[in-house]
C-alpha cells in the first residue's frame, strides 16, 4: 500500500503531495512503481495535530481519489469520517482505512455494513492532539489486541462481515516508541484477537514512523530525517510479511515492494519444501 498524503503536515511527506495535480501524479507513480493499493489521506494523524473541517478534507481528498479510481488503481480511503468514506466509496475507492477503528464517527460502522468493503481497523486510543498522553499500557500486545478484540466485536456486532475486516497494531498512535518495537517484535499475536473470525488480516503502517527515526539517530535527541529512514523500513516491510502480514503501508514503494516480493518467493520455496 502506497501512501498519499493530501496535506500540508503529515508525520513524514506533509505538504509534498498538497496540491491535486501532484497528489494523482504521485499515486499514480506508486501504483506503477508496484503498489497494489494506493491509500489517499486528507487530515494528518502525526502526533499534536488538530482537526480540520470535514469539507476540508473532502475538497483534499475528492479529486484524488476520483482520479486514481478512474485510471484503475485500486483507491484505499484513510479517513475516520463517515460522509469522507461514503463520498470516496461513491467515487471508486474500494477500501476504507479508518486508523480509529471506528471510534471517532459512530455511524462508520453503518456505512460499512451496507457498503461491503473491506475496512482496516487500527488500533486507536483518541485523536491526534493529545494522543500521546493515552501512551499508557501494563502489557502493551495485551491491551492492544483486547482493544482491538472489542473493535472487531462491535464492527461484527453493527453487521459487518468479519471477512471484510483487517487489523492493524497503530504503530506510534498512542505508543512510546517502545512500545511500538515491543507490538512490532509479537507481530503475529496482533492477529490472534478474542474473536471467532481471528485469525484476522493485518495490515502494518511502520513506514517512517518516529519510533525508527529516533532508534537511527545520533543520539535519543536527534532522530533521523524521515526521508533517510525508508532503507529500515524496507527492513521492516521484510520482517512483517515474514510475520504474516497482509498488507504493509509505506511512502517509497520500490524496496518495499521488492521486500515482499523477496519474502513470498522465499515462503513459496519453502512451501515447497516442505510439499517434498
Ligand atoms: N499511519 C498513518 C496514517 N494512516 N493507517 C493505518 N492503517 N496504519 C497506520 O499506521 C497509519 C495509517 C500516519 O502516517 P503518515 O502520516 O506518516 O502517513
Amino acid at each position: 500500500m502506497g501512501v498519499v498524503n493530501v496535506t500540508p503536515d503529515s508525520f513524514s511527506d506533509g505538504g509534498m503531495w498538497f496540491g491535486p495535480d501532484e497528489a494523482i501524479a504521485h499515486g499514480l507513480d506508486l501504483a506503477a512503481a508496484g503498489a497494489d493499493i494506493v491509500d489517499v489521506g486528507g487530515e494528518s494523524t502525526r502526533p499534536g495535530a488538530l482537526r480540520i473541517s470535514e469539507d476540508e478534507e473532502l475538497r483534499r481528498v475528492g479529486p484524488v481519489v476520483s482520479a486514481l479510481a478512474a485510471a484503475d488503481v485500486v483507491v484505499s480511503i484513510d479517513t475516520m469520517r463517515v460522509r469522507v468514506a461514503e463520498q470516496a466509496i461513491g467515487a471508486g475507492a474500494r477500501l476504507v482505512n479508518d486508523v480509529s477503528g471506528g471510534l471517532a464517527d459512530p455511524a462508520m460502522a453503518g456505512l460499512i455494513a451496507e457498503a461491503r468493503v473491506p475496512y482496516v481497523v487500527m488500533h486507536w486510543r483518541g485523536h491526534s492532539i493529545d494522543m500521546q498522553e493515552r501512551a499508557h499500557y501494563g502489557d502493551v500486545v495485551k491491551e492492544v489486541t483486547a482493544e482491538l478484540s472489542d473493535r472487531v466485536t462491535a464492527l461484527t456486532d453493527a453487521g459487518i462481515d468479519p471477512a471484510r475486516l483487517i487489523v492493524d497494531p497503530g504503530l506510534g498512535f498512542a505508543k512510546l516508541p517502545a512500545h511500538s518495537w515491543t507490538l512490532l517484535s509479537r507481530l503475529r499475536d496482533v492477529a490472534f484477537l478474542d474473536h471467532p473470525a481471528a485469525p484476522f488480516p493485518m495490515l502494518v503502517g511502520a513506514s517512517r514512523k518516529g519510533f525508527i527515526a529516533r532508534m537511527l539517530g545520533a543520539d535519543p535527541n536527534t532522530p533521523r530525517p524521515f526521508a533517510e529512514c525508508d532503507d529500515a523500513t524496507v527492513a521492516l516491510t521484510a520482517y512483517a510479511a515474514l510475520s504474516g502480514a497482509w498488507c504493509v503501508r509505506v511512502h517509497a514503494v520500490p524496496g518495499n515492494a521488492d521486500a515482499v516480493r523477496v519474502v513470498a518467493r522465499l515462503l513459496e520455496e519453502g512451501q515447497r519444501g516442505t510439499a517434498q
